[in-house]
């Protein structure tokens, strides 16, 4: 794979100047472009430039509204609903997270509900977003039928991620991020383009056969992680982010989609738990003892270890000649 080394600040710049050249206003340009930035940064690579022809996609098609004017509001002092106004998330994001937190520091918990939106990103700026502020989070939205349920060879959810977050008054927080399909379609494409294999269990050929070849895969089916656990968990995905928040499932999402290469519309839901209320005001020593007895586990890692060491350089990052080349071309 042929790569050019590239800073973080050239990274910005390039995806908010494909965003602006295919539409979108400032803002949404901007709130784009740093969430793409903060991927590459992370090593969240298939979440991060490799989605912006995708993101163009969707602006040219006019599938995806680059002036979206996202509007918060409040259903009661613990419910918040944000209408994305037809656009990417980051937006959203930006500026319901903060209220969703104030409301969750000064209730105990709070939830929001996000419609009307296009999610084609990590959740994890979202929870880590929410424990820097002292709260657990969780987050999931759906997309398009490419993972079988358990015992199936047809897709019917979406690559569906869950990203749970737990702040540490002294560190950073705990976060997992994770598609509930055995892979991320975003990895199974990049190994395709790569020429990678991918572990036997990620998915089915299109003769519903087990096949170690990413392009196959693409062809065919995603499977579940963890077997029937996994499935079910994809499946709750669907209904939370879904019918939950006012949105629809991802066939229904795919069955209104323009197939112009972006994400869907669909909806997110997000919840944050106030540690210090529930609790009663003892949780950091009960945490930080179960999360240091954890690290110390011969063979353990955190999740969120590999991003946090990775944030910590701030240099230049190797992207693939081909994508760069695809995005500088995409700007006219
Ligand atoms: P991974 O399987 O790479 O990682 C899942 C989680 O497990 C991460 O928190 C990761 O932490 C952690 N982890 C990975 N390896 C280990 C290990 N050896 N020990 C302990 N923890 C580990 O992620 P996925 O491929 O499932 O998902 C990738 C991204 O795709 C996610 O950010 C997800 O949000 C995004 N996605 C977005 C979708 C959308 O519709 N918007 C759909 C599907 C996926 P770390 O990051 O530190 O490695
Ligand atoms: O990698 O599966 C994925 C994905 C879908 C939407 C955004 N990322």
């Amino acid at each position: 794979m042929r790569t050019t080394s590239i800073s973080l600040q050239s990274i910005y710049s390039l995806a908010r100047d494909a965003m602006l050249n295919a539409g979108a206003n400032q803002e949404n340009a901007d709130a784009v472009a740093d969430t793409v930035m903060r991927a590459e940064r992370d090593g969240s690579h298939s979440h991060g430039l490799f989605r912006i022809p995708g993101y163009v996609s969707s602006l040219r098609s006019g599938k995806v509204n680059g002036n979206a004017d996202p509007k918060l509001h409040s259903r009661t002092s613990v419910v918040l609903h944000c209408d994305g106004d037809l656009g990417y998330a980051p937006l959203a994001h930006r500026r319901s997270i903060d209220t969703l937190a104030e409301a969750a520091v000064n209730n105990g918990l709070a939830a929001l509900s996000i419609t009307r939106t296009h999610h084609f990103a990590a959740l994890w700026p979202e929870t880590e977003a929410l424990a820097n502020q002292g709260l657990s989070a969780i987050t999931c939205v759906s997309y398009m039928p490419n993972v079988a349920p358990f015992g199936a060879q047809k897709a019917l959810y979406g690559t569906n991620p869950l990203s749970f977050a737990w702040p540490r008054p002294d560190a950073s927080p705990l976060v997992f991020d994770m598609a509930t399909a055995a892979m991320a379609m975003g990895d199974v494409q990049i190994a395709a383009r790569d020429g990678r294999a991918v572990p036997l269990g990620t998915g089915l050929d299109a003769n519903g056969n087990l096949t170690t070849d990413a392009a196959e895969i693409i062809n065919g089916v995603l499977l579940p992680f963890g077997g029937y656990k996994g499935s079910h968990i994809a499946m709750m995905i669907e209904l939370l982010a879904g019918p939950l928040v006012g949105e629809t499932v991802s066939f229904v999402s795919r069955e209104r989609d323009t197939s112009d290469g972006g994400p869907p519309q669909g909806g997110q839901f997000l919840l944050a738990l106030n540690p210090e209320i529930l609790s009663g005001g003892d949780w950091v020593a009960q945490s930080e003892k179960f999360i240091s007895r954890l690290s110390k586990i011969d063979g353990v890692r955190l999740p969120a270890e590999r991003r946090y060491l990775n944030r910590q350089n701030t240099g230049p990052r190797e992207i693939n000649n081909d994508l760069l080349e695809k995005i500088r071309g995409s700007i006219i």
